[in-house]
């Protein structure tokens, strides 16, 4: 059977995730093979991987080192059961990470993804707070534009519209909103953090006000909201909002899916932003997407309230866990990535790149239907004029335009976001506005 063939096939068997699938049968986009900073299509065509896969490959596809370190693992230890028994490279890829942190973030929780990592740092901000007798504690606070996954807990904290429409009424009650940063007004094409809006985290008071403190067990944000649009965080506003909440005993988990490991130039964006959470979810980069993984990074004397806790010794201290947590193969990857990231210099590489990005994204200030540009590390965000009574198609159009240009970029709403891996070339980084420029032209008859 032909690939084409195959796939047609399989299509009247699948339901694609976060994507419009009737569409898709019309408009297939199959990849059939990956390597470096692009893909390749079934017909044969290469596209620049302009969003490193979906935030989550920064060393590019098929690294040969990457590729070495899961094939040896299979070999060795395929799986090593993860209740009650551990390996290994798991354990000293915790030992990696913790030291890659903020000072005082000890700990790690592995999962295998970005939504897991976000209801597993729920469970342990509630168990932490019942813990030191807090048990009141059962609010969440999150932020509108907010995207934390789509478990129940990741999807009550996060902030997407069309999300809380269907699925409002079954989410986890008690959660409440701060508002997002994003005001065009205010900080339309803003080079890096905007210096407006630090003033927004002062909603944390009133939400505090109203609810009462010991009614809140954790506050959760993205340092920089990447999947609602490359949304930065003002100056000074992180670190309001870290002292709210240590002013008022409520922890404060930064989601890091998409900040950490290298994507706004440092290890992880607390790093970036100088603001130290409690707790830090991440994912994605952390294997360079070949195995999928996350994790939760905690502060030590989180860890200790659950060790000690009036249980004996034999107890399970937290009923949580996967079956795949902390999986070999992925353990292996993320020894090789961040042997990449930090001795091979990527993530240095994405400090580097972070200007030209900005210089070439910023360039598209002018251009018909481009109302916003805002930038923050190796991250962009374009904001197109939407279509009246169609949201979401201009972008879409746009995307497909620049598929014709050898480009594969992400939209969400009319956004185009763009994230490209660290090994991108100055060139590379060049070719790709000057491609998405043609689109845009293209899909506004400019
Ligand atoms: N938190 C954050 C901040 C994320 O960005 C998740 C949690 C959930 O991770 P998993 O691994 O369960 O998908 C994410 C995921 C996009 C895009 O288009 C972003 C994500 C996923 C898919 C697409 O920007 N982020
Ligand atoms: N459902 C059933 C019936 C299971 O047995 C398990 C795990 O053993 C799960 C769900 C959870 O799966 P995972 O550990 O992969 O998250």
């Amino acid at each position: 059977m032909d690939i084409r063939a195959s796939a047609e096939a399989g299509l009247e068997h699948s339901w694609l995730p976060f994507t419009s699938n009737r569409y898709f049968r019309e408009h297939h986009k199959l990849h059939v093979a990956a390597e470096g900073a692009y893909y390749t299509l079934a017909d044969g065509r290469k596209l620049f991987d302009c969003l490193s896969g979906l935030w989550c490959c920064p060393a590019g596809h098929a690294h040969p080192k990457i590729v070495e370190a899961i094939t040896h693992q299979a070999r060795t230890l395929d799986y090593s059961t993860a209740f009650q028994f551990s390996n290994p490279v798991t354990l000293s890829l915790a030992e990696r990470v913790a030291d890659m942190a903020p000072e005082g973030l000890t700990r790690v929780f592995f999962t295998n993804s970005g939504s897991e990592s976000v209801d597993t740092a729920l469970k342990i901000a509630y168990g932490y707070q019942r813990l030191r007798g807090q048990g009141a504690r059962t609010r969440f606070i999150g932020r509108e534009r907010g995207y934390h996954g789509v478990g129940f807990g990741g999807m009550s904290v996060g902030g997407m519209v069309a999300n809380r429409k269907m699925f409002g009424p079954i989410m986890l009650p008690g959660v409440d909103h701060l508002p997002h940063t994003h005001n065009p007004k205010e900080m339309a094409f803003s080079k890096g953090q905007p210096s407006w809006g630090a003033h927004l985290a002062d909603e944390l008071s009133r939400i505090v006000a109203l609810h009462d403190a010991s009614t809140i067990a954790a506050v959760i944000v993205e340092p920089m909201a990447g999947s609602t649009g490359v949304l930065v965080p003002p100056v000074g506003y992180l670190q309001k909002l870290r002292d709210i909440c240590t002013q008022h005993g409520i922890l404060l988990i930064f989601d890091e899916v998409i900040c950490g490991f290298g994507r706004v130039g440092e290890n992880f964006g607390a790093q970036r932003y100088g603001v130290t959470p409690d707790l830090i979810t991440f994912a994605k980069g952390i294997t360079n997407g070949i195995v999928p993984m996350g994790g939760v990074l905690i502060r030590e004397e989180i860890y200790q309230a659950f060790m000690g806790a009036d249980a004996p010794a034999h107890a399970v201290e937290l009923l949580h866990g996967y079956t795949y947590s902390g999986h070999p193969l992925a353990a292996a990857a993320g020894h090789a990535a961040l042997d990449l990231l930090n001795e091979g210099g990527l993530t240095q590489r994405s400090r580097e790149l972070e200007p030209v990005l900005e210089d070439v994204v910023h360039g598209f200030k002018g251009e018909t239907g481009v109302i916003d540009i805002r930038n923050s590390g190796l991250a962009a965000g374009i904001d197109l004029e939407p279509i009246a009574g169609k949201p979401g198609l201009r972008a879409m159009q746009v995307w497909e335009a620049a598929l014709d240009e050898g480009l594969q970029v992400r939209f969400t709403a009319d956004t185009i976001a763009l994230g490209p891996p660290f090994i991108s070339t100055v060139d590379e980084l060049h070719a790709m506005g000057d491609g998405l420029r043609r689109a845009i032209r293209k899909v506004m008859g400019a």
